[in-house]
């Protein structure tokens, strides 16, 4: 005789990954700034609020500087997220989230930036082939921006030939790539012998958290670790001096 398999169609437009966000403990709201605004965006980032950011960001805009919203506030809140991603309390949906709400606030902060006129040298960005991180890359241009350089931004999953056609064509001053993972950072390997072979030396400074190794990176030719987003404008400006890729390697290892 078949036997009969209760069955509860009520249950198939269960969203699961709901229910387990929703059954989650909300992480406590940690204290990161002294700024009751600044706290409030980077609470905003950790919870991935999209309505909000804008008019917080806004509002930090009144009385902080579009670098100070970045550097202090949206990429604070990041680093809060990679922190409870690497802890295993924030999944996938909640850092993507997250990350979307950085970029909208670092677009605004972006459009309120004062540019100088004469532009300093011109600055070719990219985050390596096979890589989606491309916060780093984001928070790099703004601040090159700012500081009065043009960015050509390549985007995320930029392959390594892609990168040598704008390096040929563009003739910058700096290329900077960023990349989260360490598989990716092999890319920076390949554009780096790509670059030597075309005869081309452009500093090629690059970036990454999570699994970018420094050592390897300050073993390729042409390659200098790039640890904080800050240091790309000074980089940049030892380019425009006419320091030799090997000189500015030498000179921001010292710093660490
Ligand atoms: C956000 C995030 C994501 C987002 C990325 C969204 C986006 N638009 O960028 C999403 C959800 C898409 C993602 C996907 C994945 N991720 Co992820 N992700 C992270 C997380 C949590 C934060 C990274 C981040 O954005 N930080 C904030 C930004 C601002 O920091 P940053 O990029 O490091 O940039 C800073 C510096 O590096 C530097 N910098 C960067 N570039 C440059 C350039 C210059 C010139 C200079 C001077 C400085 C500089 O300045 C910046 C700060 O000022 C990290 C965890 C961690 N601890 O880093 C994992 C992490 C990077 N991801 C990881 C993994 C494994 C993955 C996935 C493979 C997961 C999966 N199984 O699918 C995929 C891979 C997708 C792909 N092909 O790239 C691993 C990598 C491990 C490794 N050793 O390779 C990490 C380390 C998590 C972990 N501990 O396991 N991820």
């Amino acid at each position: 005789m078949p036997v009969e398999r209760a069955v509860n169609f009520n249950n198939i437009f269960i969203r699961y990954d709901l229910v387990i966000e929703g059954s989650a403990d909300t992480p406590a709201k940690p204290r990161l700034s002294d700024d009751p605004v600044l706290q409030e965006v980077i609470d905003c980032v950790i919870e991935g609020d999209c309505e909000r950011i804008e008019a917080l960001v806004n509002k930090a805009l009144e009385t902080r500087s579009p670098l100070d919203v970045i550097n202090l506030g949206l990429k604070i809140g990041m680093d809060e997220v990679s922190r409870l991603w690497d802890e295993g309390i924030y999944y996938l949906p909640q850092t993507l989230q997250s990350s979307d709400v950085m970029l909208l606030g670092v677009e605004i902060c972006e459009r309120k930036m004062n540019r100088p006129l004469d532009k300093k040298g011109v600055v070719v960005t990219h985050t390596a082939e096979g890589d989606l991180h491309d916060l780093g890359q984001k928070i790099v241009n703004a601040i090159l921006r700012a500081n009065g350089y043009e960015v050509i931004d390549l985007g995320k999953d930029v392959l390594v030939e892609d990168v040598l056609a704008a390096v040929l064509k563009y003739k910058p001053v700096m290329l900077t790539g960023t990349a989260g993972l360490t598989t990716t950072m092999y890319a920076f390997e390949k554009l780096a012998k790509l670059l030597a072979q075309s005869r081309v030396e452009v500093p090629f400074v690059c970036g990454g958290g999570g699994g970018v190794a420094s050592d390897f990176i300050n073993s390729l030719p042409l390659c200098i670790y790039g640890r904080d987003a800050r240091e790309a404008p000074l980089i940049a400006a030892e380019a425009v001096r006419g320091l030799k890729w090997d000189l500015i390697r030498e000179k921001m290892s010292a710093r660490y």
